[in-house]
């Protein structure tokens, strides 16, 4: 967008103090993100991807009661509910978001000194991830289900996904089935392990919870000098769920010693010690508040959700790259080969992971 196209969206918002500059900003793969520097302070714009969020009016209501339930959390145990959480900044008309023809916007308040990363420097940033997720799972305890909708239905069932993909390999619309027939394998192999946590949540067997649904290391912010959890982001997809999802998404990434779309895989490993330090953190913020049932699949939830999402890249692969942003030639099937290894490499290390749960459940 130009800057006269970024002012004219900026004007119609709440913001204080005029603005210096735009720039790109974040790796996130589904919203187009800008970062605002006015005078003032500091600003994320962002142009929801409304082919991924069809209703922009359902998503920003359950964003705006999550936020108003986690501010009122934060303010009970005398924390600041300006930087432990997001702060929407309406339009001057006093809306959740902007429409402009076909394209929607929202401002959130920029959280100053944080960073989001792509990978742990140290153990110690991926631990202090499981704490901020854990965290925030308790702030979102109270939340009653039932005030919420599902923005994205069965986002997180992995028997839709299989047939999702199925469909779209059937088709083969681009011919690029062929090139990936290893992958394709891969995922057939895995056919029965996609409906094994949505049985449990279908039948109450799995306790069914409020949950954030994208918990990867890049959307929780660290304090810049401490490295402490400061503010879990992202909060587009928190809907009914299952906790064994948050803890799996996390481990599906950070667990991981490359970044998502390591082109060389050699470097590509699951990290068992990585795993316990977020097992300590995510486990340890959530002391006595979960279930046996929820402990005993924590480690399927990070096998699954490694699956799923590497299920995800490969279908955008066939279909032709309309969901996950890409910024290079067969971005979406770099990415599934990593989390491919990744569930090959837990797999193989299951009952360490089990092990590893135990200990600090
Ligand atoms: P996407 O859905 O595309 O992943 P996100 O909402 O996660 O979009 O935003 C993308 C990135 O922008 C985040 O990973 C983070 O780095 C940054 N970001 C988003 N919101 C804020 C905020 N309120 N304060 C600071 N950084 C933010
Ligand atoms: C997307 O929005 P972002 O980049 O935080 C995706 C997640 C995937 C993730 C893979 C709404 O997350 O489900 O796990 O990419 N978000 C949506 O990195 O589909
Ligand atoms: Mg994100």
């Amino acid at each position: 967008m130009t800057t006269e196209q970024l002012d004219s969206i900026a004007s119609k918002f709440d913001i204080d103090g005029e603005v210096i500059s735009y720039a790109p900003y974040g790796d996130g793969h589904i919203n187009d993100t800008y970062l605002i520097n006015t005078k003032k302070r500091k600003y994320i714009l962002q142009r929801i991807n409304n082919s991924v969020f069809k209703d922009v009016d359902l998503l920003m209501g359950n964003i705006e009661k999550v936020l108003s339930h986690a501010k009122k959390s934060i303010v009970a145990y005398g924390g600041d509910p300006e930087r432990e959480t997001m702060t929407l900044v309406l339009t001057k008309d006093g809306e959740k978001y902007y429409r402009l023809g076909e394209k929607y916007y929202r401002v959130y308040v920029f959280i100053d000194k944080t960073v989001s990363l792509n990978l742990a420097r140290t153990n110690e940033d991926f631990y202090q991830s499981g704490v901020g997720f854990g965290k925030f799972a308790r702030l979102l305890s109270g939340f009653d289900a039932d005030e919420i909708h599902d923005v994205i239905p069965d986002f997180h069932n992995t028997r839709v996904r299989f047939a999702n993909f199925v469909r779209t390999l059937d088709k083969d619309a681009l011919n690029r089935a062929a090139e990936c027939k290893n992958e394709i394998d891969f995922v057939f192999k895995r056919e029965k392990l996609c409906g094994k946590l949505v049985d449990m949540l279908n039948s109450g067997e799995m306790k069914s919870r409020v949950t954030h649904n994208d918990t990867k290391l890049n959307n929780v912010l660290l304090d810049e000098k401490t490295g402490k959890a400061v503010a879990v982001i992202d909060l587009d997809t928190v809907m009914k769920g299952s906790t064994c999802y948050d803890f799996g998404d996390s481990v599906r990434f950070g667990c991981s010693t490359a970044i998502e779309d390591e082109e060389d895989l050699s470097k590509v490993h699951f990290s068992l010690p990585l795993f316990e330090v977020y097992s300590r953190g995510f486990l340890g913020a959530l002391e006595g508040a979960l279930t046996d049932t929820e402990v005993k699949n924590m480690s399927l939830g990070s096998v699954m959700m490694t699956l799923e999402c590497g299920m995800r890249f490969l279908t955008d692969y066939l279909d032709g790259d309309n969901y996950f942003k890409i910024s290079k030639d067969k971005h979406n099937l770099i990415r599934c080969r990593t989390q491919f290894r990744l569930v090959e490499e837990m797999e193989r290390d299951y009952d360490k992971m089990l092990a590893i749960v135990d200990k600090y459940a």
